[in-house]
Order: C-alpha cells, then structure tokens, then sequence
C-alpha cells in the first residue's frame, strides 16, 4: 500500500478547484404556499409512487443536472480553451439546450389562449332528488380547476377580443374526475360536430397571410355564417355585449348541450348547465375592448389573478334547468337535442345546485393552466350525455386531440389531470409513462393477479350507461326537421335587449361586416339579418351603405326573454376598480377617507397622479401612487374620481393651478382622455374640490348622469358605489334617449 491514498496523476493542476462564486448569498428556498397547491398527487394506480406529494420541479439549494449531478457553472460552456470551440461533450450544455428547444408544445387548435384558476364547489345537495352523482349530494365540497379561454386567437393574442369564452371546469370528485366543458354562450355555430373543422376554418386568420388574429371581423367567417344560417344565433350572441366580458368574473358559463341526469333508481332528467357569477354579468364596450388590447392585453387573466391574489375570491353558482326525458325530447317547442338553441329561464327557471370559489392562483402556467386537459367525456355517476349530434362528435375529438397536444396516452398523469379518486385501470405503457405498475396481468379475466381488478356494480358506485332506447332508423346522414328553423332563437335574443343593447349589436355587425372586403358576403349577411329582424337589418345596412333585403322565410315570433339582458339589475360592486385622480391639489384627509370607504366595500381604489410615489411626502399619512399620468388609463377603471386640479403634470405637483371653481385651470392632456373616454364608456365620474374645475376643463357637461359633485368625499363616495352596481351610467348611450 502506498502512503498517499489518493491516485496520483502525473502532469494534473495541483491544489483545490476555485471557489464558486455566487452573485446572491443562499438562502432558504420559498416554501410553497399552502393554498396554491395543484391537487395531491394520486398515482395513476392509486398506490404511493414515492413521488413528492406535491410537484415542485425544484427542490434544495443547488443546482443539478436532471439527473442529481450537482453543478459549479451554469454560464459558460465547456470550451477548448477561453476562445476556443466548444466541445460536444459538454454533457450539461446539451441537457439545457435540447430541454430549451423541446419547451413549446404545440397550443390548442381552438381556445389556446387562456387563464386558470383553482377553487372549490360545494354543493346545495338540492339536485340529490335526481342525480346520484356524489359531488351533487348536500354539503359535498369537491376541488376544481377551472379554465377560461378565448376560442380564436393563439396563445399570445389579447384577451379582450370579440369572440366566444370557454369556461371549463374540472371536478376532482370521489368517483372520478368530472368535466364541465362550456362557453359563456349558451348556443353553438354548428348542430353537428362533423362541421367544427369548416367553422374553425373560416374563423381562424386567412391561411395565405394569416390575418387577422383572433378576430371574427373578416370575409371567410361571415362567408360561412352567412351561408350556413344555422350560425346566425351563435354569433348574433357573440355580436352581442356578451362577445366582450368585462372580466372572467362577470361572465356566465353553459354546458350548451342538453346532459341527463340519472337517480339512484335510474330515473333520468333532462338538464341544461348554467354558471351565474355572483359578481354580476358585465361587458365590455367596444370601444374599451379596443383599447385594452393594447394597453394591456393580459386584461382578463391580469384580473383574475389579481382578485384571487388579494382574497376577493370569484364565485359562480352552478344552476340547472330541468326537462322530463321524454321520447321527443322537445320543451315548449325547442328541441333540447339542437345545440343551436337554448331554453329562455322563463320557460324554465334556473335552479341553484351549488356554488364554486376560485381560491387559489395556478403555481405554474405551463404545469396547470397549458396542460390541464378537458373532455366532456369525463363522467360521473349520475350523470350522462344525450344524442344531441354536436356533444356526440365532441366525445370524440377531445381525448384524440389531447393524444396529439400532450405527447401521448399518459396526460391522465400529468399532475393536473390525475384524479383524486383512485385510479386502477389497465393501460400500460404509452409515451411519457411515469407509473411504475407492478403485476403480471394487466388484462381481465385473470388468474394470475389474484383476479383483480373486479368489476363494480351500480351499487359499488360505477358508471351504468342509460339504457336508452335507439329507436329503430334508417342509416342516413341528415337532421330532424325540428333543426331547420335558423333565425327565431336570434329574433328572440335581440328583440329581449335593452336599445341600448340593441345598438351594441347594431354597431358590432357593422364594424364586423365593415370589415369584410366582398360585398356578396355583407349582401348575404344581410338577408340572413332581414330574416331575424327587419330595423336591425335596416340599421346595419345604412351603416354599410348598402340597400337592406327584404326578408325570405317566414319565421315564427317568441316571446321575449327579458333576464337575457345585462341592464336594469344592480350587482355587487366588490371587486371593481376606482381611479383617483389626484395632485398636489388634493385634500389628502379626503383622498384618505375615499381610499377607505371605497376599501371597505371591497372595491379596489387606485390612485392616479402626476408622478409616482407618495402623495404629502415619504412621512406617515402620505398616500402611495399606484397609477401615474403616463401608465393610467381609463379602460383600467369603473369609475374614475378626481380628487385634484388634473393641471399638467408640473404644475400639479405643486398644486398651481388648482384652485377649486377655476374652470380656466388648464389640464394635463393625459387627464383629459382619462376623463373623456371615462365619459364615453359611461363610467361614473365623481369629483370634490379643486377636482370638480378639473372636470369642467374637461367639458364634461354639468347635468350629464352618472357625474356626481360633492364638497367632500363623504358625499361622493357612496353615489360612485351607487352608479357602479349598475354597471354603468346608462343614459349616456345615445339609443337610450332616442
Ligand atoms: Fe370544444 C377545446 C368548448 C364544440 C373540439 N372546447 C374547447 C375548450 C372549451 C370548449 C371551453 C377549451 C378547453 C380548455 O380550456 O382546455 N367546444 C366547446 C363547446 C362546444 C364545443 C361549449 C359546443 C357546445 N369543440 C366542439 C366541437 C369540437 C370541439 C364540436 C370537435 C368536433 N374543443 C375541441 C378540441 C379542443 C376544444 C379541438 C381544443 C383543445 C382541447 O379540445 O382540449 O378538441
């Protein structure tokens, strides 16, 4: 033996490798936060995988190769020399490219563009008559994952475009996991899913230049619903104020088609899914929508994540409408199997069966909200699908395009996706496998792995199919008569709104149809609108400059369907958002006194101000700047309140100009649009002080509604939270006067 027990290697550098030097010092890692956990990680077999309970991709304080190798330099690579090539067998540089140039998988065909959210249901146990559906069972609180997404545009496109919302939300129930796939519109474009491939085409940008994104104002969608009327309801929702959400919050959310719901008997109900957010049903108006595109085109999912983020927890109850399963399966005319249709709620009301609170924001973007994968297809117990001949091709489509979007087979494994309930199936192997499944027999009947799995009964709680009767029918591709009727579900829905709605649509087809360069399309859009109503499409027809057709089919009228409006209801005004515009002018104690009175009723105040940083100084009692002149502007707000002169920005800092009843006061011009489009979009706009000069100088007139002067916040502030529960200042809309 040696002396030295190390190996000695003639010509090696003496002495210890360098230090490691580090720009920051270690510390703890962040722990996760409790409450943004994903959901507990279940093995694909239900048995323990000895995989963290949690998924955090890192963990400890070093870095590592994927494979554990501890690392001393992520910077540079390994290289002949300093200014020589770089050597291929830089094992470390080849793992972080290769990973880096596989990070993009490809995004959704449709609906790629979303944002998510966890939370939880809780049900009222008031569906548990007709359903044996566990979750559905009183007092039962399941968790959720829920999506919202725009249909049209790609990942990156801008969250307030015209178009369609989806809402799907992902029940991890005891007895498996539960999907809910709908939109914020009740109807769809298409009676049977075998045309999704020719409405997704004519939606999506032009092939040869491919523009526009994310927009539905172009000639191949209006060729396509112009020739294919059975559309023409779909969109005219979409044309609609409901086209442009105000906020994820603020939309409703349908299952579209018709479900059944089964008993523990087997006695089946027919039923309709309705979500009604507790905060309201708001939009946006085009005007708005316009803008925020590109002052902030992460609007929507800014917004949701922001209100999850400060404790104002979205809630949604989930409500049903109920219909015998009879054999015609029609309700009062309408067929409940054309998903081109809805049920007015006077016809049958929507009953409250539980409510949903999204509680916690997505850890991770890519993990959660880009891998989470819906399918209504994902059943329970108790509940089941009808043949309505959309949904039927949809059960289809969802778990083959998962297969290509998600690498494979195993996305049931992906964190997301796994169930809460035990999962003992006997799929093996696949693309991105990560169970490690023991046993000889994956296969039934077998002798080999003590015959398991066994088969459940109902009365072990698995799914029974219902056994519904197919009556006997000739093989043929074709519709029942019942789906020919195109244009009185559009009637219906435009002739339920308010004028001011009413115009919303008017101007939202004519911008649209404006937009299209071939007159034979705007010319057949407008028949097809002369069939659903004639003053709409006399009024889209001047504002494109063409004669307006007379209408061809007779179409039958309805009943107007007044709680498909969005006016005349008042709606809590948590959550919403308040400017205040504010300056070295300002009454400090009052901008103080509104923060907080504005704070207490959970509407979140902003302040707006010529510079950033505290108003009266860094010392206690200086109110923070949250907003300035430069990155404010009034498609942020739903109200906005001037609290100061608004004078530029110089003078403002120094209260100059700023004398309360001093109309001359000249105003920052960055105000002025804040003011004005506030005005526009009738907004609410208060103002106390040296505030109500600044409203003046931006011609605002005195008796305008909506516009409220006080000599103190005290007066003002209670009127704002007044005009906000409505929404907005409605009579400022032209159609409301005329
Ligand atoms: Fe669909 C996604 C909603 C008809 C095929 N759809 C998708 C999403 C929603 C809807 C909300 C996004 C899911 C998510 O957030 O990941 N789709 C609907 C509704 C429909 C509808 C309410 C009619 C009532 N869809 C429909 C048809 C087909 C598809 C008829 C095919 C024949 N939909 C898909 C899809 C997507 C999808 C291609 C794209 C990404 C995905 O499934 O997971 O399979």
């Amino acid at each position: 033996m040696p002396e030295e027990s190390a190996i000695n290697i003639p010509g090696a550098p003496a002495g210890e490798p360098p230090a490691v030097v580090e720009p920051t010092t270690p510390r703890e890692t962040l722990p996760p936060k409790p409450d943004q956990q994903g959901p507990e990680a279940v093995s694909p077999t239900g048995s323990p995988t000895g995989a963290p309970e949690h998924s955090r991709a890192q963990s400890g304080q070093y870095l590592t190769t994927a494979q554990g190798l501890r690392l001393a330099d992520t910077d540079h690579s390994l290289k002949a020399g300093p200014r020589g090539p770089i050597l291929l067998q830089d094992h470390h540089l080849r793992e972080k490219i290769t990973h880096f140039d596989h990070e993009r998988i490809p995004e959704r065909v449709v609906h790629a563009r979303g944002a998510g959210a966890h939370g939880v249901f809780r049900s009222y146990g008031t569906a548990a008559n007709i359903t044996r559906a566990g979750f559905l069972a009183k007092d039962v609180e399941t968790p959720v994952f829920v999506r919202f997404s725009t249909v049209l545009g790609s990942r990156g496109s801008a969250d307030t475009v015209r178009d369609t919302r989806g809402f799907s939300t992902k029940f991890y129930t005891d007895e498996g996991t539960y999907d809910l796939v709908g939109n914020n519109i009740p109807v769809f474009f298409i009676q049977d899913g075998i045309k999704f491939p020719d409405i997704v085409h004519a939606a999506k940008p032009h092939p040869d230049r491919e523009i526009p994104q994310a927009q539905s104002a172009h000639d191949t969608f209006w060729d396509f619903v112009s020739l294919h009327t059975e559309a023409q309801a779909h969109t005219m929702w979409n044309m609609s104020d409901r086209g442009i959400p105000r906020s994820y919050r603020t939309m409703e959310g349908f299952g579209v088609h018709t479900f059944r719901l089964v008993d523990a008997e087997g006695a089946t109900t027919l039923v309709k899914f309705h979500w009604k957010p507790k905060q309201g049903v708001h939009s946006l108006v085009w005007e708005e929508a316009q803008i925020i595109n590109g002052m902030d085109p992460d609007f929507h999912r800014r917004d949701l994540a922001d209100a999850i983020e400060a404790g104002a927890y979205p809630e949604w109850e989930l409500g049903i409408q109920t219909f015998p399963d009879t054999e015609d399966q029609m309700f009062e005319g309408i067929d409940l199997l054309d998903p081109t249709k809805f049920v007015p709620e006077e016809l049958a009301p929507v009953q409250a069966i539980g409510l949903m609170t999204l509680n916690a924001n997505p850890v991770n973007y890519f993990a959660e909200t880009e891998q989470v994968a819906f399918h209504p297809g994902h059943l329970v117990p108790g509940i089941d699908v009808t043949n309505d001949p959309l949904l039927q091709v949809r059960l289809f489509s969802y778990l083959d395009t998962q297969i290509s979007r998600l690498g494979g087979p195993n996305f049931a494994q992906i964190p997301i996706n796994r169930p809460q309930a035990p999962v003992n199936d006997m799929l093996r192997d696949g693309m991105h496998q990560t169970a490690v499944h023991s046993g000889v027999a994956p296969y039934r009947p077998n002798s080999l792995d003590g015959g398991c799995p066994f088969k459940a009964g109902a009365d072990l709680g698995s799914f029974v199919d219902v056994p519904e009767a197919v009556a006997e029918a000739i093989k043929q591709r074709k519709n029942p008569a019942s789906f020919d009727d195109h244009f009185s579900q559009p009637r219906l829905f435009f002739r339920s709104l308010t004028p001011v709605e009413q115009d919303h649509v008017i101007q939202a087809y004519t911008f649209e149809l404006g937009k299209c360069y071939e007159k034979p399309v705007r010319e057949r859009q407008l028949l097809a609108l002369a069939n659903i109503d004639a003053s709409l499409c006399a009024a889209v027809a001047r504002g494109l400059g063409l004669p307006a057709p007379e209408a061809t089919e007779d179409v039958p009228d309805a009943q107007p369907s007044p709680a498909l409006s969005q006016l005349g209801k008042t709606w809590p005004v948590a959550g919403r958002v308040v400017g205040i515009v504010a300056d070295g002018s300002s009454d400090l104690e009052a901008v103080r006194d509104a923060r907080k009175a504005l704070d207490d009723a959970g509407i979140v105040p902003l302040v707006i101000a010529p510079a950033g940083g505290t108003l009266g100084g860094e010392s206690d009692g200086g109110i923070p700047v949250q907003r300035t002149y430069l990155t404010a502007r009034s498609t942020e707000f739903d109200a906005v309140i001037v609290a100061g002169s608004g004078a530029p920005a110089d003078d403002a800092e120094q209260g100059l100009d700023a004398k309360a009843g001093d109309p001359g006061a000249s105003l920052d011009p960055r105000v002025v649009l804040l003011l004005s489009e506030a005005f526009r979009h009738a907004k609410a706009i208060g103002a106390w002080g040296s505030g109500s000069a600044g409203v003046d100088a931006a011609s605002i007139p005195d008796d305008a509604a909506g516009v409220v002067r006080g000599d103190t916040a005290e007066q003002v502030v209670p009127q704002i939270q007044e005009l906000l529960a409505a929404h907005r200042a409605w009579e400022r809309f032209p159609a409301a006067t005329s």
